[in-house]
């Protein structure tokens, strides 16, 4: 599903340009445009799921495996490897948890602190 009113989705569709990261049939991944940290991109799934709270059972794979691409992409990204290195995941859910585009994204942060934010 494509939701034409959503930012993530253009830039998923290269209606938006980004700094892309990493994409297969499923993932997309791109640079913060607001950095909090020395290292900040998102994993997007292409599918649009607004939020952690839309979540069905059908998804558990998606999201496993979104899991298992963060390291790998952190490493490749910049971050020390673990555990001198590392990264923090945040997703933001809903208007008490922060989250201001609605199409869920985890955000991926690591880097050399103090970082702005954290
Ligand atoms: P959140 O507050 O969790 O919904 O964070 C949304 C993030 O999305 C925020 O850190 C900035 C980022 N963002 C918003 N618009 C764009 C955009 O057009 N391009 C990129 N690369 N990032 C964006």
């Amino acid at each position: 599903m494509h939701d034409p009113n959503c930012i993530f989705c253009k830039i998923i569709a290269g209606q938006i340009p980004s700094k892309r990261v990493y994409e297969d049939e499923e993932i997309f991944v791109f640079h913060d445009i607001h950095p909090w940290a020395p290292v900040h991109f998102l994993m997007v799934p292409k599918l649009h799921i607004p939020s952690m709270a839309q979540l069905l059972p059908s998804h558990e794979a998606l999201l496993g495996r979104m899991m298992v691409l963060a390291p790998k992409l952190a490493v490749e990204q910049g971050c020390g490897p673990y555990p001198e290195g590392g990264f923090r995941m945040v997703c933001n859910t809903g208007a008490q948890g922060g989250q201001e585009v609605h199409h869920l994204h985890i955000h991926v942060m690591g880097g050399p602190r103090p970082w702005a934010k954290g």
